[in-house]
This record gives C-alpha cells, sequence and structure tokens, in this order.
C-alpha cells in the first residue's frame, strides 16, 4: 500500500489565516524529529497568511506532557487552535502503547472539553527512520498536514460562528 506524502495537499482549499492565532506544543522527546515537525507547522501556517506573532510555541518534556501543554494553551491564551507535536518510537516495552493511548485520549478530551481545534501531531512510529521519513524526509512532514487541518478546522469553527451571528 502507497504511503500518503504528509506535505501534499491542495493549496486552494486552505483557508487564509491572516485573523488566526495558534498555538504549539512540542515534546522535546526524539528533538531531532519533532523539532523538524514544528519547523514545517510554523512554515506552513506562515505561508498561508498566519502572522509570527499569532504563532505562540511551547515545550514539554514528552509526547505524555502534550495533553497537559495544550489543556494551558486553552486555559491561559486566547488561541483558535492548539498543535500537538510528537514523536513515540516503539520500544521494547508497552510504554510505548501507554503513552500512544494517553495523547489520544488526551487530544480528543480537550478538543471537546474546549470546543477548540486541538489538531493530533503526533508521530508514532515501529523505529527512527520512518519517524524520519514524515519529518521532512521522503514522505513529506506531519507538521505540513498538522498546520493544514488546524487551518481548516478553525475556518470551520469560524463558519458556524458566522452562521448564528446572522441569525
Ligand atoms: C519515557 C518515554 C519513552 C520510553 N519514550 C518516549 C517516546 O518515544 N516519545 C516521547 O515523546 N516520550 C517518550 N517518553 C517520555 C514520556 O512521554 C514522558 O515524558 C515521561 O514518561 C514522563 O511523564
Amino acid at each position: 500500500m502507497a504511503t500518503k506524502n504528509l506535505s501534499e495537499y491542495d493549496p486552494n482549499a486552505v483557508p487564509d489565516g491572516k485573523e488566526m492565532k495558534f498555538g504549539i506544543v512540542v515534546s522535546e522527546w526524539n528533538f531531532e524529529v519533532t523539532g523538524a515537525l514544528v519547523r514545517g507547522t510554523i512554515e506552513t501556517l506562515k505561508k498561508h497568511g498566519v502572522q509570527a506573532e499569532d504563532i505562540l510555541v511551547k515545550y514539554v518534556p514528552g509526547s505524555f506532557e502534550l495533553t497537559l501543554g495544550g489543556q494551558f494553551f486553552a486555559e491561559y491564551t486566547d488561541v483558535d487552535a492548539i498543535i500537538l507535536l510528537g514523536c513515540v518510537i516503539q520500544g521494547e516495552t508497552r510504554h510505548f502503547d501507554f503513552i500512544c493511548q494517553g495523547v489520544t485520549k488526551g487530544a480528543t478530551d480537550l478538543n471537546i472539553k474546549y470546543n477548540l481545534p486541538v489538531i493530533f501531531g503526533l508521530l508514532t512510529t515501529e523505529n527512527q527512520q520512518q519517524a524520519i521519513d514524515r519529518a521532512g524526509g521522503k514522505l513529506g512532514n506531519k507538521g505540513d498536514e498538522a498546520a493544514v487541518t488546524a487551518l481548516k478546522m478553525v475556518a470551520l469553527q469560524n463558519s458556524f460562528e458566522d452562521e448564528i451571528e446572522e441569525d
């Protein structure tokens, strides 16, 4: 089965982010990978009109802490969406499963609790090479995908809010 290139998308289908504000939480664990994810995310947001001062970046020690980092953004800032970026690589223990489950549940809960787009930019791979391939390597950059998803979700939420205002 062909694997999707994470940086391929229709630029015409991406909303303008000029008036939007984003919070990005980055895990320091596997920073060779997550550093590339955040660079891709920021570059793509800017490419679609987001102002540099409207991109806030905070770091957490590991992917397990992404959920709370996201909650801090939701509680203490006025961002329109939160992007969680991390990389969990399968090891010899079940730690991988527990972290992946924790972040997946955590991100889902944040979306619902705050009625705010919280984007799941977590790479979950079997080895380091698979992660590098998806962090600016031959399969693109998951950060690009996360940025595009965030822009689309903010625009979607705005469209609902605009409709309510019109009533
Ligand atoms: C402990 C741990 C392990 C084994 N592996 C990863 C990983 O592959 N990716 C990642 O982001 N974090 C890992 N961590 C750290 C946990 O996410 C967390 O920071 C610690 O368990 C402390 O809560």
